[in-house]
C-alpha cells in the first residue's frame, strides 16, 4: 500500500526546473575544475615515465625554468591528480547524484559556499607548492617542513569536502523523515554511505593536520613526532582510497548495466558491499607501516586480517558487475562461455571508459593483495612496483571512469554534445593501453628493486641501467609517450565540447542512464528481505563504523601520542 506523505513536506522539497538548472551549474563547475586540475597535473607524468625509462629530461632549459627539482614536480602531480582532482569531481558527483535521486531539493547557496571554500582553499594550497615551498609530495610526511600556508589550504580544502558530506548526509536524513518506511533508492543510498565513510576516513587526516602540522609550521610548538603523524596519515591515506573508487563503482554498478544494454544483478548485494566499505574501510591504515618501528606486530596483523577482508566487497562488485555485463551481451545476441564478451558495446566510450577502467582494476587489486601480505610487503615496499599498482588503481580505475563519466554527465548537464565519439574513444583505449603497459613497466621495475620517488634516470650508479632493467624501463617510457597522446586526445574532446554551443535541455536527451534492476531492493520496508532491512539504517551502521576505527586504531595512537619525540622540521628541497 502506498504510504502517506505529508504533503508540506513533499511539496517544500521537491525540485523544479529552475533548480534543477542552478544545480546543474554547480556540479558543472565542480566536474570543470577538477579536470583542469588533472590537466596540469597529468602533463608532469610523461616526464616521471621517461626518468623511469632512464632519460632524464630535468636538466633541459624549459623545465628548469618551469619546476625546481624533480620532486617539486612530483608534489604537484601527485597532488593535483589524486587529491584535488577526485575530491573536486567526487563532491560534485556525490552531491549531484544524490539530490536527483531523492528528487529533493537542498540549498544551494549553502552548496555553493561548499565550492567556493574548496577552490579557496585549492588556490591558497597552490602558491607554496608553486613558489617551491611545499615540495613535500602528496604524503606531507614530517619531519620534512613546509610552509603554513600549504597546510591550512590543504585543511580549507578538506573542511570543504565535510561540508559536502554534511550536505548530503542531511538531505537524506530529510528525505527519511518525509518518508517512514520507505527503502533509500540505490544510488542515493550507495552516495549517503560513500560520504559517511569519508568522514570517519577523515578524522585522522584533520587530526594530524590541524593538531600537529599547522601549530608546528606556524612555530607554535617545537617539534613534531614523525611516526605519529605518519599513523595519522595513513589512518586517512588507506581509505582515501574507497572514497576514489567508490564513486566509479557506483558508476559500474548503476549506470554501466544500462551503458552496456543489461540490468543490475541485485540491489540488495549492491547495498551490502557499500555497508562493508562503509565498516571496514579505516581501520586498515597499518598495512602502510609494516616498516615503521614502535607498532606493535600484533596491530599489523591484525590491520592485515582487515585488509584482505576489505577486498571482499570488491570480489562482490566484481563478480556481480561481471554478472550484469554477461546479461547485457546476453540480451544483445552474445553466445557461448566469453563469446559474449565480444557483443558488448565496446565502441562506445562511455562504455568501454568503464570496463577497461574495471579490466585494469583486476591487476590493480590482485597487486594490493600482493602488498598488503606482510610476506611479500617488504619485496615491494617503497619500490617502483607501488605506483604500478596505484596507476592502475586511482589512475585508470577512478581517472578513466571518471573521464567516461564525463562524456555523458557533461552533455547531460549541460546540453551540449560529444563532439566526436571515435576521439572519445581513442583517448579511452590509449589511456587503458598506456596504463597497462606503465603498470607492466612500473612493477616489473620494482622487482627488479628499483626505488619509487626517485630520479633515477640522474644516477651516476650503473645499477640502474644494467640490462634486466633496460626491458621494463624501455616499456614505461613508451607508456608514458601513449598517455600522453592519450591526454592530449581526452582534454581536446573535452574543451571542445565545453566550448560548444548548447544544443537542448538534455533532460530527455542525455538523462541519467538509471539501469533496472533483476533483483531490486523494493520500496517499502516492510515487504523488503531481512538484508534489506538490515542495510537501511545507516546512521546506526555509521555509528558502528566510527567506533570500530576507535577500536583498532585508538590502542596504535594511544601509545604514539604516549612515546611521543619531537624533532625539529627538515627542509630538503
Ligand atoms: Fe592500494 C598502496 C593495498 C586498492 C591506491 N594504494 C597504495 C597507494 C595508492 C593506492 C595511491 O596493503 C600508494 C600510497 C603511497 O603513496 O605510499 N590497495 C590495497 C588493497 C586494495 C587496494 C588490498 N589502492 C586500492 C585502490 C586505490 C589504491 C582502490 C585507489 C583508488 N595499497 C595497498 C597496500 C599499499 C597500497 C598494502 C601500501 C604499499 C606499500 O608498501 O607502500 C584492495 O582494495 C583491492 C581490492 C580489489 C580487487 C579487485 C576487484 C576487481 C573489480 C573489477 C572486476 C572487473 C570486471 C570487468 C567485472 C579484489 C571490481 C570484467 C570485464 C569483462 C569484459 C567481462
Ligand atoms: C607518481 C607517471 C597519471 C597519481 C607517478 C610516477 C610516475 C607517474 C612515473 C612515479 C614517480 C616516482 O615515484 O618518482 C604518470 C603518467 C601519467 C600519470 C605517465 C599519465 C599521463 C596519474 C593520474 C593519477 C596519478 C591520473 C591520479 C589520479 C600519481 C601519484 C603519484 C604518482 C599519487 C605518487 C607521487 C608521490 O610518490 O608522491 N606518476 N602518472 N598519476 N602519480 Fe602518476
Ligand atoms: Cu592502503
Amino acid at each position: 500500500a502506498p504510504l502517506p506523505l505529508p504533503d508540506s513536506a513533499r511539496a517544500a522539497s521537491l525540485p523544479d526546473a529552475a533548480f534543477l538548472a542552478r544545480l546543474k551549474t554547480l556540479t558543472q563547475y565542480y566536474v570543470v575544475t577538477a579536470f583542469l586540475a588533472l590537466l596540469v597535473g597529468v602533463l608532469i607524468g610523461p616526464l616521471q615515465a621517461l626518468n623511469y625509462g632512464g632519460v632524464n629530461v630535468y636538466d633541459t632549459p624549459i623545465l628548469r625554468a618551469l619546476l625546481k627539482s624533480y620532486y617539486q614536480g612530483l608534489s604537484l602531480h601527485g597532488v593535483l591528480n589524486a587529491l584535488v582532482f577526485t575530491q573536486f569531481f567526487i563532491s560534485g558527483w556525490l552531491l549531484y547524484l544524490p539530490t536527483r535521486d531523492l528528487k529533493v531539493t537542498i540549498n544551494l547557496r549553502f552548496a555553493w559556499l561548499s565550492y567556493l571554500m574548496m577552490t579557496a582553499g585549492l588556490l591558497i594550497a597552490a602558491v607554496p607548492l608553486l613558489l617551491n615551498q611545499a615540495t613535500l609530495l602528496y604524503t606531507f610526511y614530517p619531519p620534512m617542513q613546509g610552509s603554513p600556508v600549504f597546510y591550512i589550504g590543504a585543511a580549507i580544502m578538506v573542511a570543504a569536502s565535510l561540508l559536502v558530506a554534511g550536505q548530503v548526509i542531511a538531505a537524506w536524513v530529510g528525505w527519511k523523515r518525509a518518508h517512514p518506511g520507505r527503502v533509500t533508492p540505490l544510488v542515493a543510498f550507495m552516495s549517503v554511505a560513500t560520504w559517511m565513510m569519508w568522514t570517519v576516513a577523515s578524522l585522522g587526516l584533520v587530526g594530524e593536520v590541524v593538531f600537529v602540522l599547522i601549530p608546528w609550521s606556524l612555530g607554535w610548538v617545537g617539534g613534531v613526532d614523525p611516526l605519529l603523524s605518519k599513523t595519522l596519515f595513513w589512518w586517512t591515506g588507506h581509505a582515501i582510497v574507497y572514497f576514489w573508487v567508490l564513486p566509479a563503482y557506483i558508476s559500474w554498478y548503476a549506470f554501466l548495466p544500462h551503458h552496456a544494454g543489461g540490468r543490475i544483478v541485485s540491489e540488495p548485494l549492491v547495498r551490502l558491499t557499500f555497508v562493508l566499505f562503509l565498516l571496514n574501510s579505516t581501520p586498515v591504515g597499518l598495512h602502510h607501516q609494516y616498516a615503521d618501528p614502535n607498532i606493535s606486530t600484533t596491530w599489523k596483523f591484525i590491520h592485515m586480517f582487515l585488509t584482505f577482508l576489505i577486498a571482499v566487497p570488491s570480489l562482490l562488485t566484481a563478480f556481480s558487475v561481471a554478472a550484469s555485463l554477461e546479461d547485457a551481451a546476453r540480451a544483445r545476441g552474445g553466445r557461448g562461455l566469453v563469446g559474449w564478451i565480444g557483443h558488448l558495446p565496446w565502441g562506445q566510450p562511455v562504455f568501454s571508459a568503464s570496463v577497461l577502467a574495471m579490466v585494469s582494476f583486476i591487476v590493480g587489486g590482485a597487486g594490493g593483495i600482493v602488498n598488503a601480505s606482510a610476506a611479500f610487503a617488504p619485496v615491494v615496499h617503497n619500490t617502483a612496483w607501488i605506483p604500478g599498482h596505484f596507476h592502475i588503481t586511482v589512475g585508470t580505475a577512478t581517472t578513466l571512469t571518471f573521464m567516461g563519466t564525463a562524456f555523458w554527465l557533461i552533455p547531460h548537464l549541460t546540453g551540449k554534445r560529444l563532439p566526436s565519439v571515435r576521439l572519445a574513444s581513442a583517448s579511452v583505449w590509449t589511456w587503458f593501453i598506456g596504463m597497462m603497459v606503465f603498470a607492466l613497466g612500473m612493477h616489473w621495475q620494482g622487482l627488479l628493486g628499483v626505488p619509487r620517488r626517485a630520479l633515477v634516470s640522474a644516477t651516476t650508479q650503473d645499477v640502474y641501467r644494467e640490462m634486466p632493467i633496460r626491458v621494463p624501463a624501455l616499456l614505461t617510457a613508451i607508456s608514458g609517450m601513449i598517455l600522453l597522446v592519450s591526454a592530449l586526445l581526452f582534454f581536446y574532446v573535452l574543451f571542445r565540447m565545453l566550448l560548444s554551443r548548447r544544443v537542448d535541455d538534455s533532460e530527455a536527451t542525455t538523462p541519467i542512464p538509471y539501469s533496472e534492476a533483476i533483483s531490486s531492493a523494493g520500496e517499502t520496508l516492510a515487504g523488503a528481505s531481512a538484508l534489506v532491512r538490515l542495510t537501511e539504517p545507516l546512521l546506526a551502521l555509521w555509528g558502528v563504523a566510527l567506533l570500530l576505527v576507535l577500536l583498532m586504531y585508538g590502542p596504535v595512537v594511544a601509545r604514539l601520542l604516549a612515546e611521543a619525540q619531537l624533532v625539529p622540521g627538515w627542509r630538503l628541497y
